[in-house]
Order: structure tokens, then C-alpha cells, then sequence
């Protein structure tokens, strides 16, 4: 049974979930209370330093950074739909990870954060940050669903997982990247079972 540490709002724990789902892996989610602070708890500190969700217990393998935790539970379960062995395959789905956690997540976090959950407390600056580097984002995503349904091919993988943990993030506070073949990817997303119980209730 593995145990994520988990809070619903959080993107990057979601994602993981999906990939459980997806698998029909055994889990237990316990919550961290983020609005409370309980990331910074000493408890839970001693789990994450980095005070951040998720956090993926497996016996006595405690690990951080919602990709490698991806990646890990793809590895030992042999999970090649969702993490492609063949190596060009496989480097694509790379690619969109890294571009997720590098290049979409900060603007995600820009907008999100300051639009939402700091309330009239937001940081306009960083807002506007956010929006623009969306601008120049969104079509080098909506470029690469061009040609096919998913990210990578026809079936998604733990990349799609990863930016659609994003997309719903933005949704939160109500923006959307522009983009036809965005929004019918996101459409698609939306139809996968595993993808949608890692929702937070509406
Ligand atoms: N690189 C980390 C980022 C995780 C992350 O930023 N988690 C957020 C919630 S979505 C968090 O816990 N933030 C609290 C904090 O940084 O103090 C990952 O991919 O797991």
C-alpha cells in the first residue's frame, strides 16, 4: 500500500494520484493541510523538507518531486503506456515533463497563486508575469497536439497527466490557454477516469 501525502489544491499531487488511478495501484492519501500551514510543520518537515506535497511512502523509500515519484511507481510496475520504454518515445514524454515543470508551472503558479489563493492580497506583478509567459506558451502547447491526440501519440502518458495537472490548476482561476487543439486535448483528458478522480469535489 503506498501513502501519498497529499492536499487536494495542490497540482503536482494530483498528477500522481492520476497515475494510481490509472494503475490501479493500492494507495492511502493523507491529507496536509496546506491551509493551515501543516506543511511546515516539524511532522511533517521531518517527512519533506522542502515542505511541499506530494510526498510517496513506499515501505521504507520516502520520495519527493511529483516526477520522480511518477517515474518510480512507472518503473517498478512496468508501466510502459504510461512511460514509454522505446528511448525517442520515451524522450518526448521527457521533454513535456520538463517543459511542464520548468517553463508552464511557474506561470500556473504566477497566476494562480496571486489570482486565487492570496485573495486580495495578490501580487499584480506576478500576474502579469503569468499571463505573459502564457501567451508565449500556450501555442508551443497547442503546436504539439497538432498532429495527434496526446502529447506524445495516440494514447497519454505520465506527460499528459503532468500539464493536464496544470490545465486544471489554471481553471481554478477561471484562465485557460488558448488553443483549438488544447481545449479538445483537455476535452479528451476530461474522459479519462483515473485523470478525473484525482479532481478536487467541484
Ligand atoms: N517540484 C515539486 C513541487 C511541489 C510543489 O510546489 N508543491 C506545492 C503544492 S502544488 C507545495 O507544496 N507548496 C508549498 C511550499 O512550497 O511551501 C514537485 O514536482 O513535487
Amino acid at each position: 500500500m503506498y501513502i501519498l501525502y497529499h492536499f487536494p489544491y495542490s497540482q503536482h499531487a494530483r498528477r500522481v494520484v492520476s497515475l494510481l488511478e490509472a494503475a490501479k495501484l493500492p494507495y492511502e492519501l493523507r491529507h496536509v493541510d496546506m491551509a493551515s500551514g501543516a506543511h511546515l510543520s516539524a511532522a511533517y518537515l521531518a517527512i519533506n523538507p522542502n515542505h511541499q506535497v506530494p510526498t510517496l511512502l513506499d515501505g521504507d523509500l520516502v520520495l519527493h518531486e511529483s516526477n520522480a515519484i511518477l517515474r518510480y511507481l512507472c518503473h517498478k510496475h512496468g508501466l510502459t503506456d504510461w512511460y514509454p520504454a522505446d528511448p525517442k518515445h520515451r524522450a518526448r514524454v521527457e521533454q513535456w515533463l520538463d517543459w511542464n515543470q520548468c517553463r508552464l508551472s511557474p506561470a500556473v503558479i504566477d497566476i494562480v497563486r496571486n489570482k486565487l489563493f492570496r485573495g486580495d492580497k495578490g501580487d499584480l506583478a506576478a500576474i502579469a508575469r503569468g499571463e505573459a509567459n502564457l501567451r508565449e506558451l500556450a501555442p508551443i502547447l497547442d503546436a504539439g497536439l497538432a498532429a495527434q491526440d496526446f502529447l506524445t501519440g495516440p494514447k497519454p502518458t505520465i506527460a499528459d497527466l503532468a500539464v493536464a495537472s496544470n490545465l486544471f490548476q489554471l481553471g481554478l482561476a477561471k484562465v485557460s490557454p488558448p488553443g483549438a487543439h488544447t481545449a479538445a486535448w483537455y476535452q479528451r483528458m476530461g474522459t479519462l477516469d483515473a485523470f478525473r478522480k484525482s479532481l478536487p469535489p467541484a
